[in-house]
């Protein structure tokens, strides 16, 4: 692989080094629902974060290389800890996970020592390995609802999924002040001006959006809660990261689909282009390793999930 002049080769010749390169490595590749469309093409499987965590428990590839960004890569990792996982960019990550520290964390649980720590999968292994158990936006708000209401609960990193699921749930929550800069840049005005353009339109937001524009939509849900309702619906506005907007015009080209807003770009999520995820295949550079004192916790954590659901 040594001699490959990376930049003379067209997507074909890309698509058919992967191809060759899977079999080759026994590799299983695992994209992100807001990877580009000419990632996903080489993908077995593309999904949300913890459906190719446990897709890839099942496949007995000896590697996974995961298209996407290092948090669910650590996921990826920690639940299969046998298996070699590389990730497509060497330093593609969520800024949202990374605005507070495992550090803040414990100063939080020093200062309510009794509180259950839910922790949003959007977020590192070692803040995981601080929290009692795992949410994702599919489940987060009956997470939230199965712990006892005279129980306080810290719920970190994304302050907007917490909102609406206090909001839901009808309790509070001890929160940090962190967002994702993709979703919450939304205003409510932008949302009304859509739903006002395109009146016979159902909008569907991903809870990483602020409370008032969830209020605003028709339902609010996770990226794999949206591809449902997009299989079983016809006419509707996409709340989330622009990847997913592609993917379903691409999966759905008959259907009448908007994103709510062209600015929802996450430039962590594009840094892994076509050409980029196959290099990371052939080279196998950016293996995840997790400390196994982090994987032992971080593991706690996302068990008591998946137990749940
Ligand atoms: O959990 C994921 O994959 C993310 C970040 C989005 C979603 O809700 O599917
Ligand atoms: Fe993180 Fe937001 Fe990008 Fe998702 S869209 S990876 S939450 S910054």
């Amino acid at each position: 692989m040594e001699s490959i002049d990376w930049n003379s080769l067209s997507n074909d010749d890309l698509y058919s080094i992967a191809e060759n390169l899977k079999k080759e490595k026994n590799c299983f590749i695992l994209a992100h629902n807001y990877q580009f469309v000419e990632v996903q093409k080489i993908a077995d499987y593309v999904g949300d974060s913890l459906q190719m965590a446990k897709v890839a428990t099942k496949t007995d590839a000896k590697m996974i290389l995961l298209c996407g960004i290092k948090i669910m890569a650590e996921t990826v990792k920690i639940l299969n800890p046998d298996k070699k996982v590389v990730m497509s960019h060497f330093d593609a990550d969520c800024p949202l996970a990374n605005m507070k520290s495992p550090d803040d964390l414990r100063a939080l649980r020093k200062k309510y020592p009794d509180a259950e720590v839910v922790c949003y999968v959007n977020s590192p292994a070692a803040l995981k390995a601080e929290s009692t158990i795992t949410c994702t936006s599919a489940n987060a708000v009956k997470v939230v609802s199965s712990i006892s209401k005279d129980k306080q609960i810290i719920f970190v990193p994304d302050q907007n999924i917490g909102a609406w699921v206090a909001y839901k749930n009808n309790r509070e929550l001890i929160m940090f002040d962190s967002y994702c800069y993709v979703h919450e840049q939304i205003t409510l005005k932008e949302a009304r001006m859509m739903k006002e353009e395109y009146p016979d339109y159902s909008l569907i937001v991903h809870p990483e959006c602020a409370l008032d524009v969830c209020k605003e939509a028709d339902l609010v849900c996770s990226t794999s809660q949206m591809i449902d309702f997009v299989k079983d619906n016809d006419r509707v506005i996409i709340g989330t990261e622009i990847g997913l907007y592609y993917q379903l015009k691409y999966r759905y080209p008959e259907k009448h689909l908007v994103p709510l807003s062209p600015k929802m770009v996450c430039d962590d999520m594009k840094k892994t282009d076509l050409r980029g995820a196959v290099r990371a295949l052939a080279e196998e550079k950016y293996e995840i390793i997790v400390t196994e004192s982090i994987k032992q916790k971080a593991r706690k954590s996302l068990d008591r999930m998946l137990f749940f659901i």
